[in-house]
Parts: C-alpha cells; structure tokens; sequence
C-alpha cells in the first residue's frame, strides 16, 4: 500500500504551472463541471476535464475525459495547478477505455480528503450498466488520492455531490435523469438510508449535476435543468438536507453561446460568494470542450440567489504589473468593439480586442495598483497609426497614458505615464481618433 502510494504521488505531483484569473479561469486545457471548496483559506477547484476524442480513444462528438487535475488559488486571480490526481486507468473498478471521468466533488473530513467522481465500471456484471460513483481517498487538498478499489454500492448515476451537515451527518447527492440523495456513514464510502428522490423538482427536461449547501438554516439544492433547450442554472429550498425542496430561482440562464451544458457549485470565500461553472469559450464550436469560468454571487435579504450575469472579466483583482487582458472586458461601449481570437488555430493563445469606431472603449475592473507606476506596455497593432488612450475611474475619468500604435505587425509599445493611479481602479482602453487598433495585453511597468 505504501508503495502504491508513493508511486501515485510520484506520478501525479511532477506536474505544476500557473494561470492568472479572468474568464475562464483555466487557460491551458479544457475544464469543466468545477467543485470549488475552501481548505486551509485556500480556494481549491476540482472540475472535470475535457479532451478531444482521438481513433480507438473515447466517442468522437461526446463527453471524453480520462482524468482529474486539482487547481488552487489563495487570491482568486493566480491559479496553480497540481496536476493529475486520479486518471481512469489507475482506478480498479473503472473501465480504462471509458474516457468516463465525469463531474467530481472533494470534502473534508477527520483529516482525510475524500474525491467522489463518476465512471463506468470495467465489471458491468458486478456494478451493472451506466455509471457508477467511486471515492478517493487523500490526506492533503492537492493529493496524492488512492482510489478505493470498488465504487459505493447501492448507486448508479453521474455528479456526485457531499454535503456535511452542522451535526456531522454525511449526505451524497448524484443524478440520473432524477436527483437523488442519501446518508453517508462515517466512513464517507457507504450509505446509510435508504435511496431518496429529490422532490419536487420540474418533471420535464434533464435535471443534473446536484449541488446542496446550506446557509442560515436554508438547504439550498441548485442543479443544471433544461426548461427550454439547453441547461440553465436552477435552485431549489428546503428546511431539511433531503427535501422535500421548493423551486425557488434561476441562478444562470443560458448560455448565449449555446453549450448545451451548464454545471456549478457556490463556495463562500473571504465573506464573499462565487457561482464557478463553465462555457465552451475556447471551443465555440464543439460544446463538449469546456472551460471553467467564476463569477461573484450575492443573495437577497430573504435569502433567495439575485441571478448571476456572466463575465468575462470574471473574478479576483489582476495586479497592474500582469498581463492584463482587455479581451476579458467588464464592460463594453457598444460599436466599434470587437473580440476575436489571437489566432483561430492556436485557440489557447487567447483573445484580442480591436477597437475601431472614435470613441470606443472597453473597460476592465479591479486593477491593483500598489505603489505608482513609472510606464505602461502594450502588445498592439494597428494598421494605420492608430492612437490610445488609457483612462482610470471612467469612460471620462483621467487620462494616464496616450499612445500611438505605429502601422505594421505586433509590438510592443512603451509609453510614460501622465499620472499613475495609487490603488484599486477600472481601467478604460479608448480609441482616439477612427483608426483602428488591436490590443492583445497591457501592463504596467
Ligand atoms: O461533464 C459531463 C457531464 O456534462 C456532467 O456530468 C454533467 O453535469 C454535464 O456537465
């Protein structure tokens, strides 16, 4: 045993890099289903993670997903990634050419970190058909998981979801067609009671991904329904962790860009709330590549949810020496603003804004700046001498840089600043003039 483990910790640690906030939040690979959950004053996200089917390697146009990463941020902007924590051909009771790795949950308990996810078995006479959900078991956040060699009996079904309630009582929640709920013993492996169906949810259009936290006394069941085409973001209430629930709200509606999908999960963090979900940003055209996006979250004095806008900008304050992307706007004014990608082969590369109407400008929220700032750089381009101007506060506000971006390919330009602000600020990137310029990033320096 102890050498499995550390072979698996070998194995799944070598793997470290980081990504900076701002939608979506993972910028390298594809993410989606995404748990968030608070350990140690640590945001930690657990979401699934998607790849694209390849011959004899998953079902092309479907769901492909042959592992698990774990990514942590301690300020909601800088993302680590710790790597692969549990891959389906290292997991005893899952079939290793299932690409099956749907949406996980991890809580904590006793010391442990318990890692609930979905699969389908290798043993269909043992575990049946469809899905099962298994467990694996870590004592730190980021792994190494040693995975239980057989899934929870008593459960079919895919998105599990625990929740640990202020009596220490245990519950899993999982769907499949309907959402489901039950005890968990205090070993965090087996049920305690019998299979409860979760009531009285809509009865039309696919209900999933179960998400349950509890807040002032109030069970709150939020989960992904289809009440039109595609899945929106739905809530339920209860005085009792297994319903019967009251549907209460919409938290999301569709996505205007048509990912048939939606899943979430809402984490307090520091006295504020967050909705983490996802969207096919960096594959609009097939939604079955996800991204993971957060947003902030707020409630009403009742305790119902107000409706999450989604962002780009998304959450955490960027610090006026990154990269700040102009792309993940907050706010937009209108014409003359366009996003598009860098480069529509190499879709990781990220996004470009190009302004092109007099006027135009595109704002970028909660930029730190700790001390004052000598310069500002841009990565632009323009095709006619194009000239910015870089405002703080307002659309109106000073203007602390103007630059011009001479014609020709991408570069980086380098300018004074008029004035540096000395704390947080939006930033406002406005076109001067009617020729055009595109913007890949700016910084401070
Ligand atoms: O990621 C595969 C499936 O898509 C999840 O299990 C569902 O909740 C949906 O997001």
């Amino acid at each position: 045993m102890i050498q499995q483990s550390l072979l698996l910790a070998m194995t799944f640690s070598l793997y470290w890099a980081q990504a900076i906030g701002q939608n979506p939040i993972i910028r390298d690979q594809f993410s989606a289903d995404p748990t968030a959950r608070v350990f140690n004053d640590r945001i930690y996200l657990y979401p699934s993670h998607d790849i694209l089917a390849k011959p004899g390697q998953g079902r092309p146009g479907w769901f492909c997903m042959e592992d698990y990463h774990v990514f942590s941020s301690a300020d909601l902007s800088s993302w680590t990634d710790h790597g692969m924590i549990v891959t389906q051909n290292k997991v005893a009771w899952v079939r290793p050419d299932s690409y099956s790795m749907w949406a996980p949950d991890c809580v904590y308990r006793d010391g442990k970190y318990y890692f609930y996810f979905p699969s389908m078995p290798a043993d269909t006479l043992q575990h049946g058909r469809g899905f099962n959900i298994g467990v694996a078991i870590g004592s730190k956040p980021e792994g190494p998981f040693i995975p239980e060699a057989t899934p929870i009996k008593g459960v079919k079904g895919i998105d599990p979801n625990v929740l640990i309630d202020d009596d220490g009582q245990a519950y899993l929640y999982w769907s499949a067609g309907e959402i489901f709920g039950a005890k968990l013993k205090p070993d965090m492996l087996t049920l305690d009671s019998e299979v409860s169906t979760l009531g009285e949810l809509p009865s039309k259009g696919l209900k999933e991904g179960p998400f349950v936290f509890k807040r002032n006394g109030i069970y709150y069941l939020t989960y992904p329904h289809v009440e039109n085409r595609i899945e929106r973001l739905e809530y339920a209430t209860s005085r009792s962790p297994l319903g019967p629930f009251k549907v209460t709200g919409v938290i999301m509606d569709e996505s205007p860009s048509g990912c048939w999908t939606n899943h979430h999960s809402l984490v307090q963090f520091r006295n504020q709330w967050y909705l983490f979900y996802h969207n096919n940003d960096y594959s609009p055209a097939f939604d079955k590549a996800r991204s993971v996006r957060a947003d902030s979250l707020s409630f009403n004095d009742d305790g119902t949810i107000r409706k999450v806008r989604p962002t780009l900008r998304g959450i955490g304050v960027t610090k006026a020496s990154d990269n700040i992307q102009p792309d993940r706007y907050s706010d937009i004014a209108g014409n003359g603003v366009a996003i598009s990608f860098l480069d529509t082969l190499h879709k990781f590369d990220g996004w470009k804004t190009s302004l092109s109407s007099a006027g135009a400008w595109i704002r970028y929220n909660t930029v730190m700046f700790e001390k004052k700032y000598k310069s500002i750089v841009v990565r632009a381009r323009s095709t006619s001498n194009g000239t910015l101007l870089i405002r703080s506060s307002g659309s109106d506000g000073p203007v602390i840089a103007k630059l011009k971006i001479p014609a020709g390919e991408w570069r980086e330009v380098r300018q004074q600043l008029l004035k540096s602000p000395t704390r947080m600020t939006d930033l406002f990137i406005q076109l001067d003039g009617k020729e055009e310029v595109e913007i890949d990033w700016i910084k401070f320096r």
